[in-house]
């Protein structure tokens, strides 16, 4: 039978399971990616399961996000994360070096290889056609531990390319299209796969602008076949012998189909504040820009950063206009240093940040009060950037330069010409000498750990009946940046539970937290797309800890729901969601957990309101992984069966 790309890549790794879309399939992984944020977790967990050293054919350890260094904490992580790396055989990439997504296509990333990373916007390594999925820590933790990991079979989306950007239409345009056409939900359960004449025009760093941001429809993945353009980035980045051709056999077929027509595009922006917020720069014109921002694993490449360079070449940016650079990786950087092209851009006023994702969560580089600030990035949540009343639109790097140099939005017909698009150099700096490769024997390696770090603690089995009450009732498109902001002071506390707990939902409702633990737990109700962005299974652990049972929402976001199972919250969908307006904050309810049956239906009896039927899509071992209080309880139960 003829295969799609996804398909292949699924049928070549399948431990378990069906082809059919929405069953369960376990697949072996072949990378993992961690960065800092969500990798002291991860690392935590991988240790408890006692495992002498990861059994994947590569994992990586990133340090990008946390990186501003307030105090001992994050330093603390980091020594921590390069030693359990050492001890484990996983390679390990200091702070600074670059921003994962970026490093890991540069560095690690092959075609037709399964990857999943404890970061939302792993997807990025579609690009060369890797099967790159975001997970929770705890689902990284078991893949170095050589369990497989299991998705729901998506349905496969085939993208459909044709014709070929023109004038200052980019890559990021074509997916800023794409999310104002789907929506920040329209790729639930799906897998973006490109395929079409028109992809052939798009280079590799094109493609995983496209790619990274796939995330934000909410898709499993997005994936692009390995193809001339591919072998060029793998020749450029000096690893020609990893370059393998990857693509839909001729007569695959596809669960659905949207078409573009790239000529068709022009520049976009996601205005605040949702990346499917789409409207064109065109008509944005004269509103005022306070920041421009570029950087991030969206469009931090050679490419995105050099074209900006040219463009701001013996110019100089508008005096009320801040412009943030953050180049993707040390290579980047090198690169724009070694060509000249730094000085155009700090002499036009840019300021040059390191290679992080910085600005991106807010880690510095938040905009003034209600400023305008135009983000190459791929989120603009409400917030984010740190100023709560920042008013974030998203773009391309032209656009974002273009903002900086008039300091207000002008029409692209007025811009001029493009610069051409660059080609890599013949001769690309590497920097992999900067990874700390792990030695064949990490045994002797003492792992050293800050007192920030506080060891996991355990978390009872699900009790046959829940007697409770809804502690927070919230609306459509939460994101876990709604549930645990990011920022330099909170995203410091990752590896310390019990403290980062206080930060759950305190943007969104400041008592939330001593409610709920005057409660002594309870539930929590929520609309459409709950969960969305993040990978953080903070998000999860943050409310566990504070006692949420379950969450009973409209519909959920796929690693948000992940998550939730892997910490032992049940994931309930409201049958009618007309009920969800019957449902009050304060809410007495029952649940009877004990008749709760994979996919099933279950009725809640909700005081003042009667009963209320909720279902599940839990698998059979989804469910007993809840019922046994979370992943960890069940690996270790199955452990001690055996
Ligand atoms: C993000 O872009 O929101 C993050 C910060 O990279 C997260 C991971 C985290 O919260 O640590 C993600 O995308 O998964
Ligand atoms: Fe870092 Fe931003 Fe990319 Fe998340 S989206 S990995 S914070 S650059």
């Amino acid at each position: 039978m003829p295969l799609n790309l996804t398909q292949k890549i699924i049928a070549s790794h399948r431990i378990s399971g069906e082809m059919t879309p929405g069953s369960e399939v376990a697949l072996r992984i072949d990378q993992t990616l961690t960065q800092d944020a969500t990798g002291t977790m991860a690392y935590l967990q991988f240790e408890a399961m006692g495992v002498p050293r990861v059994r994947t054919e590569l994992s990586v350890s990133y340090v990008d996000h946390n990186t501003l260094q307030m105090g001992f904490r994050n330093p603390d992580d980091h020594r921590y994360l390069r030693t359990v790396a050492a001890r484990y055989g996983v390679i390990y990439s200091p702070a600074g070096t670059g921003i994962c997504h970026q490093l890991h296509l540069e560095n690690f990333a092959r075609p037709g290889r399964t990857l999943i990373g404890s970061d939302s916007h792993t997807p990025t390594a579609g690009g060369v056609g890797s099967l790159a999925m975001g997970a929770g820590g705890l689902s990284v933790a078991l893949a170095m531990a050589g369990e497989p990991y299991t998705i729901s079979m998506p349905r496969v989306v085939r993208i459909w390319l044709e014709g070929q950007l023109g004038g200052w239409a980019t890559a990021k345009d074509i997916i800023l299209h794409l999310l104002g056409e789907l929506t920040v939900k329209g790729g639930v359960g799906r897998v973006m796969e490109f395929a079409g004449p028109g992809v052939a025009t798009l280079t590799v760093p094109e493609r995983a602008t496209i790619t990274n941001m796939g995330a934000e429809l909410g898709a499993t993945t997005s994936i692009f076949p390995s193809d001339g353009q591919t072998q060029n980035f793998f020749r450029a980045m000096g690893r020609e012998a990893e370059f393998e051709l990857l693509a839909a056999d001729e007569d695959a077929t596809y669960d659905e189909e949207v078409r573009i027509d790239l000529s068709a595009l022009e520049p976009l922006v996601a205005a605040p504040h949702m990346p499917d917020v789409r409207t064109t720069v065109r008509e944005l014109a004269g509103k005022k820009v306070d920041q421009a921002a570029i950087g991030s694993c969206t469009n931090s490449s050679y490419a995105d950063l050099k074209t900006v360079a040219l463009m701001l070449d013996r110019q100089r940016i508008c005096p009320e206009t801040d412009l943030l650079v953050s180049p993707g990786s040390k290579q980047v950087l090198n690169m724009l240093a070694a060509e000249g092209l730094l000085a155009p851009m700090l002499t036009a006023g840019a300021r040059l940040l390191e290679c992080t994702c910085g600005p991106c969560i807010g880690m510095g580089g938040s905009p003034v009060s209600n400023g305008v600030s135009v983000r190459t990035f791929n989120r603009n949540f409400e917030g984010r950037s740190g100023t709560q009343d920042g008013q974030v639109y998203l773009a391309s790097p032209q656009t974002a330069a273009m903002c900086a140099l008039r300091g207000e939005f002008t029409d692209p017909a007025t811009w001029g010409e493009p610069p051409a698009k660059p080609e890599f150099p013949a001769d690309v700096p590497s920097i992999r000498h900067l990874f700390l490769m792990p030695s064949e024997d990490g045994s002797g390696v003492d792992i050293l750990r800050g007192p920030n770090i506080v060891p996991l603690e355990g978390f009872a089995a699900l009790p046959v009946r829940l007697e409770t009450s809804v502690q927070l009732k919230v609306g459509d498109n939460i994101t876990t940046d709604h549930i645990l902001p990011a920022g330099p002071q909170i995203t410091a506390l990752r590896s310390n539970i019990p403290a980062i707990s206080e930060y759950i939902y305190s943007r969104v409702d400041p008592d939330f937290v001593a409610r709920i633990r005057e409660a002594g737990g309870g539930v929590i109700v929520g609309g459409e797309n709950y969960g969305q962005g993040s990978s953080r299974e903070h998000a999860a652990l943050g409310p566990r800890h504070l006692g949420v049972c379950a969450v009973i929402v409209k519909s959920l976001a796929r690693i948000h729901r992940a998550n939730l199972v892997n910490f032992g919250i049940l994931p309930l969908t409201f049958v009618n969601p007309g009920d969800y307006d019957r449902i009050d904050l304060g809410a007495a309810l029952t649940l009877p957990t004990d008749t709760i049956t994979p996919g099933g239906e279950v009725e809640l009896q909700v005081a003042g309101v009667g009963a209320v039927a909720v279902r599940n899509d839990l698998t059979e071992n989804e469910l007993a992984i809840i019922q046994a209080g979370g992943l960890l309880n069940f690996v270790r139960t199955q452990a001690d069966q055996a």
